[in-house]
């Protein structure tokens, strides 16, 4: 048995040969690197209390690491394909996204580390795709769609075979896993040779660009490779100068004090040069692109409800034309209707609005306390925000808009199919909250521990 390196190591390996790759595919995608490294140093060396924030957090080792990437795949068998090799990284799927409502035929999960020292070494995830071919109306278009998609296959037979070995040996020794790593990113490459021809690549497309993304071509490219910046705005303000068009408002809640769950903006990268079958002349398809994100704090259920209500009540007030019109007044409005939610890192905990992590510091641990809040006043206790680690539906409608180049209001009339997707999956999709709860409370368990007082781990510790 050969010595097995952790499946984290292996995740870093692969989200950083992810990045080298996509930087010689995309070279904007460089330039946005570059970028969002030049404004957090800025950031953090403007706010001394925010480095030390995250220093003490242990925020900052992970913050150059950090990096989501998507992809969208054609086939049951693909998603279980590919859960196995996410698997070997220590990535495993959480939380159910249901895009059809927006009008796009697709169903999502994320794939990423679920533990707290998982996450803080490398939290690299994927947002992953399933085509919803029954949603296609044109039920001969979606037919020859499933024909063409059951002729491909996502991964090369090494990568199958190291993927079998890691199960069955229970990981991969360091050579194996760059062989693995290596192997895994055929997969994700671009490929410009398409499966179809220009004629049945124009069918696909006409019934829904991303139909045409997925069937055409031989594996599921990556689509993009998202960097996290500490201050989103000034990266998008800066942005056209680097000469990249930012989509017109940033997706998510708006800029806070302290900021809440994840704001995401995208560009169109690039038209990629495609040989389609049988033609003589090269033609093009875009399907990459380039995205920020800013993550913040996770939201509790009650958190969430009210991001939700409010974010839902904005897009009603102050729609966004499709060529950005409005953009300014749904901002402001967007604004206006947040100052519901208190922009106070204390009062969202105490609110039970937000989850917390909390760590001790026994050095601070007074003479006498009698309750979780004392300990927290005393600066015994200390409550970090919890990064939100996962994706919302809303923006992630927003980002297939933007770079899918449609705003169709149609819905589909399908409902959501967790139960259909997590059969295809072959596994369960666990709900994110519960994650973000236990590592609350197992937080809270081993802080109270340490400074001796495990007697008040069940004391009610929420005003709400
Ligand atoms: C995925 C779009 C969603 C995000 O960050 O919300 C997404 C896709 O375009 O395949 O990446
Ligand atoms: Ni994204």
């Amino acid at each position: 048995m050969p010595d097995l390196i952790s499946p984290d190591a292996i995740r870093t390996l692969f989200s950083r040969a992810m990045s080298d790759m996509y930087r010689r595919e995309v070279p904007q995608y460089g330039a946005l690197i570059d970028l969002v490294a030049e404004v957090n140093a800025e950031t953090l060396a403007a706010d001394p209390d925010l480095h030390a924030r995250l220093a003490a957090a242990g925020e900052l080792e992970r913050l150059d690491e950090e990096r989501h990437g998507a992809i969208r795949l054609g086939t049951a068998q693909e998603l279980a394909q590919i859960r196995r090799v996410f698997a070997v990284m220590g990535m495993e799927p959480v939380g159910y996204y249901d895009l059809s409502v927006a009008g796009i035929p697709v169903h999502s999960t994320a794939f990423r580390p679920t533990d707290g020292a998982a996450l803080a070494t490398n939290p690299f995830r994927v947002f992953t795709s399933l085509l919803r071919l029954e949603l296609v109306e044109d039920r001969a278009l979606a037919e020859r769609a499933a024909e063409i998609l059951s002729s491909r296959r996502i991964l090369t037979e090494p990568a199958l075979e190291l993927t079998t070995r890691a199960e069955a040996q229970g990981g991969l020794s360091a050579s194996e896993a760059r062989a693995f790593v290596a192997e895994v990113l055929e997969t994700f490459r671009w490929r410009g040779e398409a499966l179809v021809d220009a004629e049945t690549y124009a069918r696909l497309h006409d019934a829904h660009r991303l139909i045409a993304d997925v069937v055409s071509f031989p594996g599921p490219h990556i689509n993009h490779l998202t960097p996290r910046t500490l201050d989103i705005d000034a990266v998008q303000r800066r942005m056209p100068g680097r000469g990249i068009a930012p989509k017109a408002v940033i997706e998510g809640p708006p800029r806070r004090r302290v900021p809440l769950l994840l704001r995401q903006t995208s560009f169109k990268a690039l038209e990629e040069e495609v040989r389609f079958r049988g033609a003589s002349q090269a033609g093009t398809h875009t399907a990459r692109f380039g995205e920020i994100e800013q993550r913040g704090v996770a939201l509790t259920p009650k958190g969430r409800a009210l991001y939700d209500r409010l974010l839902a009540g904005t897009r009603a007030a102050a729609p966004i034309a499709p060529d950005g019109t409005g953009a300014q007044a749904y901002v402001d409005t967007l604004e206006a209707r947040f100052a519901a939610i208190p922009d106070d890192a204390d009062c969202l905990r105490r609110e039970g609005l937000a989850f917390v992590r909390y760590r001790a510091v026994p050095e601070a641990a007074p003479a006498v306390a009698d309750s979780v809040e004392a300990l927290i006043a005393s600066g015994a206790l200390v409550a970090d925000p919890q990064v939100y680690e996962d994706f919302l539906p809303v923006s992630a409608a927003g980002i297939f808009q933007s770079n899918l180049g449609t705003e169709s209001a149609a819905a589909y009339s399908a409902a959501a199919s967790r139960a259909a997707f997590e059969e295809a999956l072959g596994a369960e999709v666990p709900d994110e909250m519960a994650l973000y709860e236990r590592a609350e409370r197992d937080s809270l368990e081993a802080a109270l521990l340490a400074l001796g007082r495990p007697d008040l781990s069940q004391a009610p510790r929420r005003v709400a």
